[in-house]
């Protein structure tokens, strides 16, 4: 049987408090910085900002970047568990996550340059 992908969510104290949401996809994390977090309620949409995709293992990562070093500060997991793809298009995914606190339906669309928007989907 097929094991499911998974996400992390990244809580990263660096210069700005921000979270990274990180999706397993085509052997990389496929990554978004979200200021705000991910959102939680129906029908809130949150900024992500496409990032440079990670290697797989970083998935598990917790610790402190060094001072001096880009994204310089405490990385920990906030959240993480595994997703179904419902359709992955250029411009939009739409899927849904299973993790310890963030469950259900969520888009990705891209707007604009490296800006998303991330929806937690009002349908379960
Ligand atoms: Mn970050």
């Amino acid at each position: 049987m097929l094991k499911k992908p998974r996400f992390v969510v990244h809580r990263h104290a660096a210069s700005h408090l921000h979270y990274d949401f990180r999706l397993e996809a085509e052997g990389v994390l496929k990554s978004w910085a979200v200021p705000k977090g991910v959102p939680q309620t129906p029908g809130v949409r949150r900024l992500a900002v496409a990032v440079p995709d990670h290697a797989l293992d970083y998935i598990d990562f917790t610790g402190v970047i060094p001072e001096g070093e880009y994204g310089a500060g405490e990385v920990e997991i906030w959240d993480k568990g595994s997703y179904e793809v419902e359709s992955w298009k250029k411009d939009k995914i739409v899927f849904r996550l299973d993790g310890n606190k963030t469950k259900g339906s969520y888009a990705l669309v891209h707007m604009k340059d490296r800006n998303w928007l991330f929806l937690k989907l009002k349908k379960d």
